[in-house]
């Protein structure tokens, strides 16, 4: 096996799914009892903001949760990144604040996080860990009723694109774990990567809609699969 230089991972949902948060297209997933055009669009905030702060407001209380903590997925991530001599980027679709608890320092959170809102009439990004309402006053600039969750809405351009398609150019390894690939343009760094001549390995608990892109799978719980896999990455 050539010396892998440069690796970049992709997290979904399904990674945090044994630290106690929940997916969204599992049985017991988010969308089985909220529908996306409710919630995760822009055109849902402008119809009802009331409801669509709500929906944030108790998954950002779900993350104060103290039961809520990374797992052996999260940590062997941060273990890897932190021994590994090449180039490594994490890239997350997940708004949970569990890689960094976990301690994973490259990493880039393309569809927003959580815990920071943002302002719509000073674009000011800050760290968000209580409830936000249609009223709450933006730190920076004072103004109110333009704050909103700092997360990626259905129909908006994710965050940090041309960084993350640089190091799927220049990657020769891509593991995607914990994630359905139904969601675009993240379902598709699968095939930036392959187009980059890089080894590309699915960690998820089934075949995700893209497995047969995957040159390499393993199935199973990411808290079992990713720290043995990772183990392995590190004395090949
Ligand atoms: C954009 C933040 C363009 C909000 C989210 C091409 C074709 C078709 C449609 C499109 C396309 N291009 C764009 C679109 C539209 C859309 C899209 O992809 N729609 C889909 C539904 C068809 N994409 C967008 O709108 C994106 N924007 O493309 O902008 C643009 C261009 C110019 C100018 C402006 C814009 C934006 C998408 C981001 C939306 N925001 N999240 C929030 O969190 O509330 S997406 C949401 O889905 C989450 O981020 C989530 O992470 C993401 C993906 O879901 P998964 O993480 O994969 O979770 P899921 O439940 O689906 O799967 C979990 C997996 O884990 C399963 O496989 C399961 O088996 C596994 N699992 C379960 N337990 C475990 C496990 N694995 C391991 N261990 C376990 N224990």
């Amino acid at each position: 096996m050539p010396e892998t230089r440069s690796i970049v991972v992709l997290t979904g949902a399904g990674i945090s799914r044994e630290s106690g948060l929940h997916t969204f297209r599992d049985a017991d997933g988010i969308w089985a009892t909220v529908k996306v055009e409710d919630v995760a669009t822009p055109e849902a905030f402008a119809r009802d903001p009331v409801r669509v702060q709500e929906f944030y407001n108790e998954r950002r209380r779900g993350l104060a949760n103290t039961g809520i903590a990374p797992n052996p997925a999260h940590l062997a991530l941060a273990e890897f990144e932190a021994a590994f001599a090449g180039d490594f980027l994490l890239v997350t679709q997940n708004i949970d604040d569990l890689h960094e608890r976990a301690g994973s320092r490259e990493l880039i959170h393309m569809h927003g996080e959580l815990a920071k809102a943002r302002c719509e009439a000073c674009d000011d990004v800050g760290e968000w860990r209580e409830d936000l309402y249609i009223d709450t006053a933006c730190p920076a600039c004072t103004q109110v009723g333009d704050m909103r969750p700092h997360v990626v809405w259905f129909g908006e351009m994710p965050f940090e694109m041309d960084r993350i398609y640089a190091a799927l150019e220049g990657c020769d390894l891509f593991v995607s774990i914990g994630t359905s690939g139904n969601v675009y343009p993240a379902a598709g760094f699968v095939q930036a990567a392959r187009m980059a001549g890089a080894r590309t390995v699915e960690l998820n608990l089934e075949p995700s809609e893209g497995a047969t892109l995957f040159e390499e799978a393993v199935y199973g719980p990411a808290g079992t699969v990713v720290p043995g896999w990772f183990a392995k990455l590190a004395t090949d």
